[in-house]
């Protein structure tokens, strides 16, 4: 495999000196790309040393150098994971064939739509974090929302490269239009609703990235399956990068409780906004909606279109070859979870059409996991409080829940109910307010917001004090 090389205009380990078309579409793409950079990125400190990782090689040791970089300077580059040799087709009805290394004719459509909705949210993530550094709670932190930015960068640029090599001019128009789209715009938005949301306060930035990055981590881990390896190959390797993501958000919001039980403790009381801490039940109502907003990510509980995604060998399941059955589903059933009346309730579905719900039971597994680490710490300050997942069809905009009010608890409630209740179930306006005024900026060495607590540890080791972005 080609070692990465960073003399080259466009870092890679896909040999692309030696495709002159596709670099010059690359080459051509690349001045947009930092235009957009420019325009949508971190707004303030573009001219800003930061302390950051970058990609020197794709095996595990080598992937992940640290130094200070300027964003915009940043080698934003194209890395696949090492080819696997002799690889197959794992599911559907391709299975058992050798794995694909141009695009299908009979799948172009449809494999270009997957590609383009993956490329969308990455840099629409970028869109809606772009604000939030001038209110970071320390130095550390900015580092941290700097280094997730750079590389949605990077995985849009994951993106682009598939579609300029496979999918000729299509693909070079959808590389534009990726990046022409806007999170939050009326007229072109970007195309899933997570992606539209606001990040206006880093409480939601870290719960985006504990919720709607994990989602990343189920879709990218599908699509690690694919039948089309170069798509593979690219998943794998963004996996990688996106496990920081994901350590950002968990740890993120554990800090904020940990402050917060610490202010309990100390104040004797549960009303820690007096305190400049961010209570528990706020806590509650920002995890029912960034969860809420996140399992609609993984659309319809039946879906004709993931049930031909899988049958084509285009998207697997989460842990596809770990899986034990036939990898075809034509006869198996899942259980899927549906309204009868005014009940929910659990029926059994053809497998098939039941994927995007047996991805979405996967990561409900998972957050589950990072929220029992919440509640440990506040058991481990003797505070009897639980935070917990909303039931799955609360506010959800997809799918068969789209059409009924739910309660948090997951009964089907009236609107009436609704109306009364749903300030108590996630985040008001009051709320919002009251985050936002803790939005002030702590840019000193080594210093902390009183909202929340310090890290356990540094980036790569570092001294507490340590400058992660040279603002002078
Ligand atoms: N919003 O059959 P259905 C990440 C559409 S995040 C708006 O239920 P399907 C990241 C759907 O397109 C990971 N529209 O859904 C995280 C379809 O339209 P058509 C992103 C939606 O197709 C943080 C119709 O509704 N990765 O990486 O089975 C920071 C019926 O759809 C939504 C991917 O998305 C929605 N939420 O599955 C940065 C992977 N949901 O056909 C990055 C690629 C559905 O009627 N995408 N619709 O026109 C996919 O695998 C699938 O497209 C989806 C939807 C899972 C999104």
């Amino acid at each position: 495999m080609a070692p990465i090389d960073y003399d080259e205009r466009i870092p890679n380990n896909v040999s692309l000196a030696a495709d002159r078309r596709l670099l010059r579409a690359l080459e051509d793409w690349q001045p947009k790309f930092l235009e957009w950079w420019h325009d949508m990125g971190p707004e303030g400190f573009q001219s800003k040393d930061v302390y950051l990782r970058t990609a020197v090689s794709v095996d595990p040791k080598g992937w992940a150098q640290f130094g200070y970089v300027k964003m915009p300077e940043y080698r934003w580059g194209i890395f696949l994971a090492e080819p696997e040799a002799d690889r197959r087709i794992n599911f559907g009805d391709h299975q058992g064939q050798p794995a694909w290394q141009d695009v299908p004719g009979e799948y172009r459509g449809t494999l270009r739509r997957l590609i383009v909705t993956q490329g969308d949210t990455e840099p629409a993530s970028v869109e809606q974090q772009r604000h939030l550094g001038r209110t970071c709670p320390s130095l550390y932190d900015l580092r941290n929302l700097f280094q997730v930015n750079v590389e949605e960068g990077r995985h849009l640029w994951a993106m682009v490269y598939l579609l300029d090599a496979h999918f000729g001019r299509d693909g070079r128009e959808e590389s534009e239009a990726l990046l022409q789209r806007r999170s939050g715009d009326h007229d072109k938005p970007r195309i899933l609703g997570a992606f539209n949301e606001k990040t206006p306060d880093w409480l939601s930035f870290f719960m985006f990235c504990f919720f709607t990055d994990r989602d990343g981590k189920y879709q990218l881990a599908s699509l690690a399956e694919s039948g089309f390896d170069p798509l593979s190959r690219t998943c794998r390797f963004m996996l990688t990068e996106e496990a920081h993501h994901m350590f950002v958000g968990e740890s993120g919001v554990g800090r904020i409780v940990q402050r917060a039980c610490e202010l309990m403790r100390e104040h004797k009381t549960d009303d820690v906004r007096k305190h400049g801490g961010i209570d528990l039940p706020t806590m509650q109502k920002y995890i029912n909606f960034h969860c809420s907003v996140s399992l609609d990510l993984f659309g319809s509980e039946v879906s004709t279109n993931a049930a031909n995604f899988y049958t084509a060998g285009l998207k697997g399941r989460f842990e596809e070859t770990k899986k034990t059955d036939d990898h075809r589903l034509k006869d198996g059933l899942y259980p899927v979870i549906g309204l009868d009346g005014d009940k929910i309730v659990a029926r059994q579905e053809a497998a098939l059409v039941s994927l995007n719900e047996r991805l979405r039971d996967d990561y409900v597994a998972d957050c589950q996991r990072g929220v029992n680490r919440w509640n440990e710490i506040i058991k481990s300050h003797g505070i009897d409080f639980t935070l917990t997942l909303p039931h799955r069809a609360f506010r959800r905009a997809i799918g068969t829940f789209a059409e009924v009010r739910v309660s948090p608890d997951g009964r089907v409630v009236s609107q009436a109910e609704w109306d009364a209740r749903h300030r108590d179930w996630l985040p008001t306006e009051e709320d919002a307010a009251y985050v936002g005024s803790l939005m002030k900026p702590v840019t000193e060495r080594g210093k902390m917001a009183g909202w929340i607590a310090p890290p356990a540890r540094g980036v790569n080791s570092q001294a507490e004090d340590f400058e992660y972005v040279r603002l002078s």
